[in-house]
Formats: structure tokens, C-alpha cells, sequence
């Protein structure tokens, strides 16, 4: 779909071509319509077993969060039960996803990540 630009021509026939072949006026712009992405939350629930390390480090190395930030999100899911580690568009939430469940898995713990329509 092609979408036409606020029209900057001062009045009617201005970009009409001449009988001669020649063209006047203002050129308009176009635009491909885009639409915004639709925004990914990714969640983090607390359990019991995972140690709290192991959760900042996630939070670190997968979110790109600081020692302060992780601690902070941490404690927030240790005490609430959920809390968010991001919001991404789907391809990266869902890959940030898969990177926290394989650590998860890998490391025997149970940690659980998911996802949420914004
Ligand atoms: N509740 C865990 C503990 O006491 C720590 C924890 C925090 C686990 C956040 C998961 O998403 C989590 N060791």
C-alpha cells in the first residue's frame, strides 16, 4: 500500500503534466505504510529452588540489565511472585525466551519464562 504524503501543492493542476511532455509543480512524496511492531513482554515467575545468582546472571547476560537492575527485578519476583525482564518485538522476546529456558535447563534449575501481548 502506497500512502501519499500531506499534498505541498499550492493549488489544482499544479503537477499536471504540459500538452508538451513537460511536467510542473511539486513533486509529492510517497511512503510505504508501515505499521508499528506489536510489543512482547517477557516474564519471569519466582520458585523455590533457583538460587538468586543464578537469576541475575540471567538477567545480566541475556537482558543486558545491570548488577543493580538484575538485583532489583530479581528481589521484585523473589517477594510478587512475576515481574518483566523486557519488552521486545516477538523474534527477540521469543528468542530471549529460548535463551533463559535452555540456561534453565542446563543448569537443572526450575525457572520458568514467559511471554504476554503488550
Ligand atoms: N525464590 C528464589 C530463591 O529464594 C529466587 C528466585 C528469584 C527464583 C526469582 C526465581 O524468577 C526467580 N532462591
Amino acid at each position: 500500500m502506497i500512502d501519499r504524503l500531506t499534498d505541498l501543492r499550492a493549488g489544482p493542476d499544479q503537477d499536471k503534466d504540459s500538452e508538451d511532455g513537460s511536467e510542473r509543480g511539486v513533486a509529492t512524496k510517497v511512503r510505504p505504510k508501515t505499521k508499528k511492531p506489536s510489543m512482547w513482554r517477557v516474564i519471569l515467575m519466582n520458585d523455590d529452588y533457583t538460587p538468586m545468582e543464578f537469576v541475575t546472571s540471567i538477567l545480566m547476560g541475556i537482558f543486558k540489565k545491570t548488577s543493580e537492575e538484575a538485583t532489583a527485578i530479581m528481589l521484585s519476583v523473589h517477594q510478587k511472585g512475576v515481574g518483566t525482564c523486557g519488552v521486545y518485538t516477538f523474534e527477540v522476546a521469543e528468542t530471549k525466551v529460548a535463551q533463559v529456558m535452555d540456561a534453565a535447563k542446563r543448569g537443572q534449575h526450575p525457572l520458568q519464562c514467559t511471554l504476554e501481548k503488550e
